[in-house]
């Protein structure tokens, strides 16, 4: 992806970050400078030391413009696995990140970083968007059972062997994927003690408890680049925990996803084919929304709302400004779907300067 020189000038940019950042002496980058500077003359790339690279990790979450919740970028905590790039052993350490994540339901965020690319080789990497998603099931009719967003990884997932459950349902865990340095793909499903799901119900309405629907705890995204100082880290996958309204004005109400709200519209009382109201789906959005941050908080799972989530956005805001930075920010994406006008970050100009340490996408979104 990058040329020689651009790599240098990445490295020398992210090494004079750090060093100021954590209070390093100009010695002590002056010595690191020369050293990076001979490894990339020797060897077209060099090793981050484990404090560059807990660090590149954070900066990297705090300058990804997508991101509502980066208040508490300094508490990412880092696992090095860059020694690890055997497919069973990266499932095994991918595994304990997510039970590890989980802990008794309030969730830590956690990345865990697995080889970099080299200038002749590329380590085994995830393939799924994340590790653990419900299966999409094309059926006979053209109707789908499940989540529409996985259809594809889906279909690879049965070519790989994986049999779904019989009968297949709406919420089956599809195993995740990774992607050897042949290029073969194997697909490791996640054991049931790593994960936890909430069945999604709600004090007021009991009929929409009776529709089944439920998501998991700990959203955990594994297909995308992390880069730090011009090295790239194919796979270190990371979670934090969820906004209630990506699963509920989302995940669950997207038509191209599960398509839920003319059911949850009917279970809460409202009439979707009534003439002249227009307004069903905003209402059952409302009590989706309930439903999801209420089974979350009852199950002592960390779910945040959207507009502390955008409280939380403002503070960080004001906590960068103090120090000194101008943040990015997409607002397509920092602006939550539900009440958006209500929360403070919809009245703000954003844009997106594309810094560096951050995460991007580069394949296909094929898992
Ligand atoms: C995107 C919230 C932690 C990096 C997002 C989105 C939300 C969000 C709502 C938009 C997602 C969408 O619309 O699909 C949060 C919350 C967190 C958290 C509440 C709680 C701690 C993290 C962490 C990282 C991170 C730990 C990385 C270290 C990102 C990235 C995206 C993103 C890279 C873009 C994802 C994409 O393109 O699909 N986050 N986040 N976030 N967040 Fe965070
Ligand atoms: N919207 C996706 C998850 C995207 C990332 N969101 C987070 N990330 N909260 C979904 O599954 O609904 N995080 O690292 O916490």
């Amino acid at each position: 992806r990058l040329t020689t020189g651009e790599r240098r000038d990445e490295a020398e940019a992210f090494l004079r970050l750090f060093h100021r950042e954590t209070g390093r002496s100009d010695t002590a980058l002056r010595r690191r400078l020369a050293e990076v500077e001979g490894a990339l003359r020797r060897r077209g790339t060099y090793d981050h030391t484990p404090d560059e690279l807990a660090f590149g990790a954070r900066v990297a979450w705090r300058n990804h413009a997508r991101c509502i919740g980066r208040l508490f970028w300094e508490s990412l905590e880092v696992i090095d696995c860059r020694d690890v790039s055997d497919p069973d052993a990266m499932a095994g350490h991918i595994v304990e990140h997510m039970a590890t994540a989980l802990g008794d339901g309030r969730i830590r965020s956690l990345m865990t970083v697995f080889a970099p690319a080299r200038p002749d080789r590329l380590p085994p990497y995830v393939e799924s968007a994340q590790i653990t998603q419900y299966a999409g099931h094309l059926r006979r009719d053209g109707s789908v059972l499940g989540d529409r967003r996985t259809l594809e990884a889906t279909r690879t997932a049965r070519r790989l062997g994986w049999t779904p459950p019989d009968p297949p349902g709406a919420f089956d865990m599809l195993p995740f994927v990774i992607r050897d340095t042949f290029g073969r793909r194997v697909p490791y499903q996640p054991p049931p003690d790593c994960y936890r799901e909430v069945a999604i119900t709600h004090r007021a309405h009991p009929g929409l408890g009776d529709l089944g629907l439920r998501w998991y705890a700990v959203p955990c995204i594994s297909d995308m680049i992390l880069t730090i100082g011009g090295i790239d880290y194919p796979c270190a996958p990371f979670n934090g925990f969820y906004m209630g309204t990506e699963i509920a004005s989302r995940d669950l109400a997207d038509v191209m996803r599960y398509d839920t709200l003319p059911a949850v519209a009917r279970a809460v009382g409202l009439d979707p084919d009534r003439p002249g109201d227009g307004l069903w789906r905003d209402r059952a959005l409302t009590e989706l929304n309930d439903a999801v941050l209420q089974s979350f908080r009852a199950a002592g799972v960390t779910i945040v709302d959207h507009h502390a989530a955008s409280e939380q956005y403002m503070a960080f805001l004001q906590r960068e400004q103090t120090a000194g930075r101008c943040p990015s920010g997409e607002w397509t994406w920092i602006v939550p779907p539900q009440a958006s006008s209500a929360c403070p970050v919809f009245h703000l100009a954003m844009e997106d300067r594309r810094l560096t340490p951050n995460f991007y996408r580069s394949r296909a979104a094929d898992g």
